[in-house]
């Protein structure tokens, strides 16, 4: 059966391959999509017992995206976007995930994608100029070409604080979470992280538990999400206007266009303007706020006008002034570390079964079986813990996975000063391998759905073409790779990301080299360049 645990891809099935993709995400699934159109035979390897990728792994309560439905969806099959119904201006993590299956079956793609299997290395030989594939069940396969699809999020980042091995309670990590849920009635949980997942895990939480403590080390900034569900009508008006709606996203910086972008100066408006701006952005809700102002993100004086304006939102909504002014980001600009969307965050501070510990001034001393001490001596009894602590991105799943390319140079020694990609979708001396929403391209920072629409793009025509020119393989120069991450440092530097200690920069990760993981130069200014490339007859880039 195609939806099997096992996948349908496994025993009997061919070892030599066109293509193999890693990762049955949304990209990896358009890759096969658009492969197998073209002709090439493709098979996916998937980790998971199902499909799905980020949306299969985060399913702790509360997840959710926080663009909306209709924008965060594929774009490459008008009939696909015209028939499938979204409940709610937000989607939750089942409803993308019922949405990502049913474009599986749809398109036919269960056949070529193998489950439950692990890639644990490519190594490319470089006589045959093929990939040399094998996964955790021992099966080796060769392909020509190499597809990345692994996703920006998919290495959980775990804690590290003395004694947690004792705890002898549950442990949960958000990004791992039981497929049937967890039930949380009567016990008293920790949660450590206070970032997207967090954010929306922690209302729901407190809601069941009997006690729910908070350890926060940075807090951050979060706009309501104002999430509702939509009726008919609404989807109806929305799909009306889908052609119109998808033509402004891939002209935009963020893959977003249901928000107004203002071409004006926060710095160049009265005080009395910005608030009306300011509030009329609230109303809009989660990430609006990005495209307030022009130079909110490069200006820190503009920045800290907004950054003021969310602070005295916190300020009103938690009652107890002291747990207000622990929730108050500060000492990092607005929206540099990821901006959050919320429903009843803040407002779960008020509820007397929540408590609020501040790792900065009470930093973690050690787990017990039964809880956790901090430095001031408290003790914090706990049956169950949840850890929203992020990921290694970006790098992380590439550089633990073993791959080698030309003289068997191994990718996590390549990057261990950080990541080296041409575009974010190639690095030199991997040739015909490729990543999809890489590092160094504007990766997370771009509507996801639509970045890897155009990274598997970009990617097919690039096999298309090496095909056409009669060559086997295609791989970025020394210089345009040492020229395009110059170039991702340059117009990081330009902005206030690089002032913040957020896994944009590899800062959450012990070791990580500090830089700006993300092309900032924003998508269309992205897509013009990879577009120039290609029509210079892949200028930089050296087909063999
Ligand atoms: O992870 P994070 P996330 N001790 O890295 C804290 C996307 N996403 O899973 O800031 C104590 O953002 C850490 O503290 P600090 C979205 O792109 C989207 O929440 O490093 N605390 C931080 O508070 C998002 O950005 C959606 O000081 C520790 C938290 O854990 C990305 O995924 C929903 C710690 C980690 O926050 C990642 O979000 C969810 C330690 N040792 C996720 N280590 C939506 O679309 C880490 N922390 C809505």
């Amino acid at each position: 059966k195609a939806s099997s645990s096992s996948g349908s891809a496994g025993r009997g099935a061919p070892t030599t391959l066109d293509v193999v993709v890693v990762g049955a995400g949304f990209a990896g699934l358009y890759a096969l999509h658009l492969l197998r159109k073209k002709g090439y035979s493709v098979r996916v390897y998937e980790a998971g017992d199902g499909i799905g990728g980020t949306w299969y792994w985060n399913r702790y309560p509360g997840a959710r995206c926080d663009i909306e439905s209709i924008e965060y969806s594929y774009s490459f099959d008008e009939q696909l976007q015209q028939e499938w119904d979204w409940p709610a201006r937000y989607a939750d993590q089942a409803d993308i995930l019922k949405y990502i299956n049913h474009v599986a079956d749809r398109f036919d793609l269960r056949r070529d994608i193998q489950l439950e299997t692990r890639v644990t290395s490519a190594h490319f030989d470089e006589k045959a100029s093929r990939w040399t594939v094998t996964t955790n069940r021992g099966e080796t396969v060769s392909a020509q070409f190499c597809i990345m699809a692994t996703g920006c999020l998919s290495t959980p980042k775990q804690v590290d604080v003395e004694g947690i091995d004792d705890f002898a309670g549950q442990c949960y990590h958000t990004a791992a979470w039981p497929r049937g849920g967890v039930d949380f009635s009567g016990r008293r949980v920790g949660i450590i992280g206070t970032g997207s997942s967090g954010i929306q895990a922690i209302p729901h939480i407190a809601k069941q538990a009997k006690h729910l403590t908070v350890f926060q080390r940075t807090p951050n900034f979060s706009i309501p999400a104002w999430n509702h569900p939509l009726d008919d009508e609404q989807r109806r008006v929305q799909k009306a206007e889908y052609a119109d709606l998808r033509q402004r996203e891939w002209n935009s910086i963020l893959g977003i266009s249901r928000f107004p972008v203002n071409p004006n100066r926060a710095l160049d408006a009265t005080p009395e303007e910005r608030e009306r701006e300011y509030e009329a952005r609230w109303a809009m809700g989660g990430l609006s706020f990005y495209t307030s102002y022009v130079d909110l993100l490069v200006d820190p004086r503009a920045n800290e006008t907004l950054a003021e304006f969310a602070r005295r939102k916190i300020r009103q909504k938690v009652k107890d002034p002291k747990v207000a002014e622990m929730l108050v980001p500060k000492g990092y600009p607005f929206g540099t570390k990821r901006l959050c969307a919320d429903t009843d965050y803040y407002e779960t501070y008020n509820r007397d079964n929540v408590t609020l510990v501040d790792l900065r001034a009470t930093p973690f001393q050690k787990f017990s079986a039964s809880g956790v001490t901090t430095q001031d001596g408290r003790f914090h009894e706990l049956d169950a813990l949840i850890t929203a602590t992020g990921f290694d991105a970006l790098t992380g799943t590439l550089c633990n996975m073993d791959i080698r390319g030309r003289g068997g140079e191994v990718l996590g020694d390549k990057w261990k000063g950080g990541p080296r990609t041409a575009l974010g979708i190639m690095s030199a001396r991997f040739p015909n391998m490729f990543v999809t929403t890489g590092p160094g391209s504007p990766s997370v920072l771009f509507n996801m759905i639509l970045g890897n629409e155009y990274h598997v793009e970009w990617i097919v025509r690039a096999i298309e073409d090496v095909r056409k020119a009669g060559r086997v393989a295609i791989e970025p120069t020394q210089a345009i790779e040492d020229f395009w991450c110059q170039h991702v440092t340059d117009v990081g530097n330009q902005t206030l990301f690089t002032q913040a200690d957020s896994w944009y920069m590899g800062a959450n990760v012990p070791g990580k080299p500090r830089q700006i993981l993300l092309y900032l130069g924003g998508f269309p200014a992205y897509k013009a360049t990879c577009e120039d490339i290609v029509a210079k007859g892949y200028e930089g880039f050296a087909m063999v």
